[in-house]
């Protein structure tokens, strides 16, 4: 007999069930990574990276920006999704035929082949960076998923539950890692632990997060 390529039950060992609804791709980025990262190039010389703020007046210290028909803002007016970057009073940067088709293909392999993202947000990382626990509710219809994909430097997801006090599992992502969150795990708490120092070969000192969403 040949010796079989993967166990029974566990057709692709990349994929792996975090829980009822959220799916890691380990490494499911690296065979799009040179198109995702220049296309990354020309959406942020289009839209720079700018910490925008919160409804309370603080800066956020994620960098962001975004692409598609749709982008999430924050500012003294509180969260929301609109077409125009108030920065440059354009639209968003489109989103780019790899950034799309990456986006899909994810969704489709973790069991939500209707996916079609119409925004993907853009955050930045550096150094001590942290995203703070928080649920993703801005989006009108949650039975879409949501598929964020990490690149450069890692980064430990918190991946808590459906309350704020509900412990949160840490998960270690790095570099071309892509989780896909739907079903009954769309609306738990989550958020990122600060960033450590590091050098990426090609993203330098940062981490970029790309997450893909059917906002509108
Ligand atoms: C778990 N971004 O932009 S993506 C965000 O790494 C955000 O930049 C983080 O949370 C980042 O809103 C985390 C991981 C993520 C996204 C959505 C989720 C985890 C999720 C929705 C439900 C559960
Ligand atoms: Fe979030």
């Amino acid at each position: 007999m040949t010796f079989p390529l993967f166990p029974a039950g566990n057709a692709c060992p990349q994929k792996e069930r975090l829980a009822p609804g959220a799916v890691f791709l380990h490494g499911f980025a690296l065979r799009e990574e040179t198109s995702i990262l220049t296309a990354l190039r020309q959406i942020t010389a289009e839209a720079p990276f700018r910490h925008m703020l919160t409804p309370g007046g603080r800066r956020m210290s994620v960098a962001m920006t975004n692409c598609g028909p749709l982008g999430w803002i924050s500012d003294r007016s509180g969260y929301r999704y609109g077409p125009v970057d108030p920065e440059s009073g354009k639209r968003w940067p489109a989103m780019p035929e790899a950034f799309l088709r990456l986006a899909i293909d994810a969704a489709n392999e973790a069991g939500f082949p209707s996916f079609r993202p119409d925004a993907c947000l853009v955050n930045r990382y550096e150094a001590g960076t942290k995203l703070s626990l928080h649920q993703d509710r801005d989006e009108r219809d949650f039975s879409q998923p949501i598929v964020s994909v990490s690149l450069g430097i890692p980064a430990v997801f918190l991946f808590g539950g459906e309350k704020r006090a509900d412990k949160a599992e840490r998960i270690p992502v790095a570099h071309g890692d892509v989780i896909v969150w739907g079903g009954p795990a769309r609306l738990r708490f989550h958020g990122v632990l600060p960033l450590k120092a590091a050098v990426h070969p090609v993203c330098g000192p940062y981490r970029i997060n790309l997450t893909f969403r059917k906002a509108g």
